[in-house]
């Protein structure tokens, strides 16, 4: 199988973590990246695979595309069960998923959406209403993860990584290469933060895209 990413992006980051954390004791799944950096995520040929021209992209045969981030982690979790990013048990994969959404939709979003409306600007200006927007949309999850984190338990769900940890890590990465942190009045988010950075398997995706980008 092959995952087409941009380097640095927080989505294909997302499922990259996903993949190293599986692969982190022993290696689980065998998947070539495909860097798709100087613009070839709009080429013709990946407009094939994703008609949005996003990233990423898991191809499963030259004939069979998955192009959202969560379908991609949960196929290769029915895949590839062990060990568990989702949950052991019925009630565990109920809130890994909870979690997982809970960052997704209210930080991973609003974040990159203020992220892109101040610091990257790749096709558009500052627009300091967006910016606005989003920014006071953010504390609420943080919030909320913060206390679930202030239990002691050290990941996101749990006393083990999962693919909450894998979207909240991916988009305060990203923004924190941007020189956004938003994590600074939240100090169990923090903390963990810092140690989920450390682990080898997520600092090696997180190095700066000049030195992880595929050839
Ligand atoms: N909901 C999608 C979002 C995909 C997405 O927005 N990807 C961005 C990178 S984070 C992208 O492809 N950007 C390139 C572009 O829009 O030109 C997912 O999670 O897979």
């Amino acid at each position: 199988m092959k995952l087409y990413f941009l380097p640095g992006a927080p989505s294909p980051n997302r499922v990259r973590l996903y993949v190293a954390e599986k692969n982190a004791n022993a290696k689980v799944l065998d998947i070539e990246e495909v860097n798709l950096q100087g613009g070839l995520h709009r080429s013709t040929a990946h407009l094939l695979r994703n008609p949005f021209g996003k990233v990423p992209v898991l191809e499963i045969d030259p004939s069979t595309f998955i192009g959202e981030s969560l379908a991609i982690a949960e196929y290769l979790e029915e895949c590839f069960p062990a060990p568990p990013l989702f949950g052991r048990t019925k009630l565990e994969r109920a809130r890994v998923r909870e979690l997982e959404r809970i960052a997704e939709l209210r930080v991973f979003y609003p974040l990159g959406r203020y992220v892109q409306a101040t610091v990257t600007q790749v096709e558009s200006f500052p627009e300091p209403g967006v910016a606005a927007h989003f920014l006071g949309r953010i504390p609420a999850g943080l919030e909320y993860l913060d206390g679930e984190l202030r239990t002691g338990r050290p990941y996101i769900a749990g006393d083990f990584p999962t693919m909450a940890d894998c979207t909240l890590a991916a988009i305060l990465e990203f923004a924190r290469s941007k020189g956004v942190t938003v994590t600074g009045d939240y100090p169990a988010l923090t903390a963990w933060f810092d140690r989920y950075r450390a682990r080898p398997a997520v600092s090696a995706i997180f190095q700066p895209p000049s030195q992880n980008a595929a050839a």
